[in-house]
């Protein structure tokens, strides 16, 4: 009996695992199990949490058997795959997605009304991870759906943040930062692997050796953590796949402890345990302004060597030839945060692989590629030496053997041009000796590619064009996109069914086919229910902003929103001084509130805890909302919301009922925007200048349905030139005049002249990012968006129009570019 036994147990175990049935009963027994095996407690006495976690472990269960056969089909084929390398993943909720990927959400909710709850209310209990700061992250989030889509084989790698970005909240109208404890409750979405851990090394000095007559380098660290991998499904839409995500979390390691356990030292061993696991507990909030901590190097450093182990030791299999490396595995850097990866790739081949230099650097730089993000120089990471040389001593000898190697072969190029030298050099000397990252990656990168159009052409003629002259082909661009599963199909279903109702249901997945809703733009009965569509999109927002906020928004209001983290470049003080404008010409009695075209301008946005003038801008915000929101000669036809905590969560809720979307960057900052095409795709009509991503917006919806203003990059570079006095615009135009005047007056801050002085001295005196200039034009460009509006049916088609041509915006589209022209990896099986 015994051994009958033993066979059957066998014959299960080598049974593909197999999916609950997908039907409304099976999926309520499968929920009820989770509810009574995982949670441990009834459906009777069980609470909302339990519910959540429960329907979620259901949800788990029915992709489960794909994940495995996904993982093991990946480890039989053996096809090139992307790790994409991301210290940022903006994941937002999860359970929605997982539903609808798996094709469940109908029988989920069936199932669960069976049992006298609702889908909806269980949808509100998840904490959206929030680890990343903005479209960085979010951009990350958006590729791995897609990859999952096409079916490419796919890691995301990157770091399992205990506190993402931070929650924001207002007191007094300023911003109070307050920690992001997403995993308070746990997520029902990981999988942790503590025994798969990965050692990862830090600090310490390096020595040379003979290894059977060879000398050799070797690094021989001073301490270490364990990098333990916590996975998570990335599911495709409903197509079977399954990629994985891996986040990895620091623990301290045993040998940390003895260390100082043998010293008889206890409190030392707890502190030494904190210390390490301080390595992945807090995203760092900034944005575009690395402020080249040590702690973020060791992030940095932390997930990428982990990442590398785990590909090469885990991965491939055991008598893997690493010389074809690069037919298996092509490591994607995310901006500059990963790009230590590069003289750790060298380091393994090297110093334990014991590769030859040559050779191994041949395998490297057709492992890597770089997308840069951004523009501002202030963003382009550097390390200096020092620190960098005593977190990772072998590495830097690597980037200056990787630099000397580089500069002599500019020498080879170019001569000893000294001042070509010293800009192309991977260290540079000012104002301290450091590592620029943009440049490493540069010099180790396949290709390099800017996020779109204008900012790939910029990043080659302004940014690096030393570079581009001798790397003749490497730099190229790919356009930015967003995944239409997230913010078309699950944020907004009204306007989903409509479309599917026109098309059919195949533009989920082949976004181009919204093209043939030009056609339905001139049937005035579809633009009747498109128009309905916007109608229950902004009561949703309605109900939301009501719970959430306490907030009220009027009826026949156009939504005008601006969302974004809060920069200078981005402008949120142009849209502000607008409502200003507004405001200032009907108290002064010059226009009559009757007149107003109603407005709601609708902001969202974060600023870095260590940004005084942008959180002086959210508080300048929410005193001109108090002001103008309580005073009745506005007749109730202008107002200003500023929901707090602007996240993922609440972008799925406003984008869908926006009517107009602010995309105001000074021209040749916003390397591309992902909200910009997030609205078009919804149907919002874009103000906007002619930047990043923008450009390809107004170039596809076409000039009549895009309200372009501002200077051209080019002007902006002229106007500089010429010598920029912002206080020359200001004497010139009497509304700019009379909204600077009027905020310095104290209008806004109960008489207190000094709350808002540094803004207004800071516009009238630098301005950087050159507000003043653009005022007239953006203001004169707003005119024309009021008179547009007025004429609902003809706004209406503009809208349909910009979904019809937008579909070039899906990150399925940006993915098989990266395909096609970078990464070579087909999709697999
Ligand atoms: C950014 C750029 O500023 C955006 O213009 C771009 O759309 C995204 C994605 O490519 O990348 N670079 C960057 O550092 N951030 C971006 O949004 N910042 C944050 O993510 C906060």
């Amino acid at each position: 009996a015994s051994e009958s036994a033993t066979r059957a147990t066998h014959a299960l175990a080598l049974a593909p695992v197999t999916a609950p049935a997908s039907t409304v009963d099976g999926f309520v027994r499968e929920f009820l199990q989770n509810l009574n095996f995982n949670r441990g407690v009834a459906l009777s006495t069980s609470s909302a949490t339990d519910r959540y976690f429960a329907l979620a472990y259901t949800v788990r269960d029915y992709l489960m058997a794909r994940w495995l056969e996904d993982l093991r089909r990946q480890r039989e084929v053996q096809a090139k795959g992307v790790a994409y390398l991301s210290a940022e993943y903006l994941l937002g909720r999860q359970l929605d997605n997982n539903l609808l990927a798996s094709g469940l959400t109908d029988i989920a909710s069936e199932a669960l009304a069976s049992c006298g709850i609702d889908l909806d209310d269980l949808r509100q209990q998840e904490v959206e991870p929030g680890l990343g700061n903005g479209g960085l992250g979010r951009l990350a989030a958006c590729f791995i759906d897609s990859l999952a889509t096409l079916g490419v084989p796919n890691t995301g790698y990157g770091i399992r943040y205990e506190y993402g970005i931070f929650r924001q909240t207002f007191e007094d109208g300023q911003q109070v930062e307050q920690p992001d404890s997403w995993l308070a409750y746990g997520s029902p979405w990981e999988f942790p692997h503590p025994e798969a851990a990965q050692t990862i090394s830090f600090g310490g000095h390096t020595e040379t050796y003979d290894d059977g007559g060879v000398q050799r380098s070797r690094w021989v660290p001073g301490w270490n953590v364990q990098a333990v991998p916590y996975n998570y499904m990335v599911p495709g839409y409903q197509n079977g796949r399954v990629n994985t995500l891996r986040l990895w979390s620091a623990k301290a390691t045993n040998s940390f402890d003895l260390r100082v356990f043998n010293s008889g030292d206890y409190e030392e061993a707890v502190r030494a345990q904190t210390f390490a696991e301080n390595i992945s507990k807090v995203l760092y909030p900034e944005d575009s302004t690395p402020q080249g901590k040590e702690l973020r190097l060791q992030q940095q450093y932390f997930f990428v060597a982990a990442s590398i182990k785990d590909f090469l030791d885990v991965t491939l299999p055991k008598d893997f030839d690493l010389t074809k490396l690069p037919d298996r595995i092509i490591f994607q850097l995310n901006d500059t945060h990963p790009v230590i990866a590069v003289p750790e790739l060298m380091r393994v081949l090297v110093d334990e692989k014991k590769m030859e230099w040559e050779d191994a650097w041949a395998i490297t730089q057709k492992c890597f590629a770089y997308t840069c993000h951004t523009l501002l120089p202030e963003a382009l990471e550097v390390w200096s030496v020092d620190l960098l040389g005593h977190l990772l001593p072998r590495h830097l000898e690597i980037i200056y053997r990787i630099n000397d190697d580089f500069l002599d072969a500019v020498r080879e190029r170019f001569g000893d041009d000294e001042m070509r030298i010293r800009d192309m050099s991977i260290i540079g000397e000012h104002p301290v000796r450091s590592v620029r990252m943009a440049y490493l990656a540069t010099v180790a990168g396949a290709k390099v590619n800017g996020v779109a159009e204008l900012h790939s052409q910029l990043l080659r003629e302004k940014v690096l064009p030393d570079f581009d002259e001798f790397f003749p082909g490497k730099f190229t661009n790919v356009t930015n996109g967003v995944t239409p599963r997230r913010f078309v199909r699950l944020a907004n279903p009204e306007l989903s069914a409509l479309i599917t109702d026109a098309l059919g249901s195949g533009w989920v997945t082949d976004l181009e086919r919204l093209r043939e809703l030009e056609t339905h733009a001139e049937d005035p009965e579809f633009r009747a229910r498109f128009a309905e569509v916007k109608a229950a999109n902004k009561r949703r927002l309605s109900a939301v902003l009501r719970e959430r906020d306490g907030f009220e928004v009027s009826d026949g209001h156009m939504l005008d929103v601006m969302v974004k983290r809060l920069h200078e470049y981005k402008r949120q003080m142009l849209k502000i001084l607008h409502v200003v404008t507004q405001y200032e010409s009907v108290i002064s009695g010059r226009v009559v509130a009757a007149d107003l075209q109603p407005r709601t301008a609708i902001f969202g946005a974060k600023a870095a805890p260590g940004y005084a003038m942008a959180k002086n801008i959210i508080h300048l915000i929410n005193a001109v909302g108090s002001v103008v929101n309580a005073d009745t000669r506005l007749e109730g036809r202008l107002k200003v919301l500023f929901p707090p905590n602007y996240n993922v969560t609440l972008a799925e809720r406003v984008i869908p009922a926006a009517d107009l979307s602010e995309q105001i960057s000074l021209a040749g900052k916003e390397a591309s925007g992902t909200g910009n095409m997030k609205f078009a795709l919804n149907g919002a009509l874009t103000i906007g200048t002619d930047d990043g991503a923008n450009v390809e917006i107004r170039e596809l919806v076409g000039d009549e349905n895009f309200f372009l203003f501002g200077m051209s990059e080019p002007e902006v570079e002229a106007l500089w030139a010429r010598g920029y006095k912002p206080a020359e615009f200001y004497q010139a135009d009497d509304n700019l005049r009379r909204a600077l005047d009027l905020i310095a007056s104290g209008a806004f801050s109960r008489g207190d002249r000094s709350t808002f002085e540094p803004i207004v001295s800071n516009l009238l005196y630098d301005d950087r990012f050159m507000v003043l200039a653009d005022y007239s034009s953006y203001i004169a460009e707003q005119v024309k968006v009021d008179a547009a509006y007025a004429d609902q049916d003809a706004w209406n088609r503009s809208a349909i129009l910009n979904v019809a041509r937008t579909g070039f915006f899906s990150s399925d589209r940006s993915m098989r570019d990266y395909i096609d022209r970078i990464w070579h990896t087909p999709p697999s099986f």
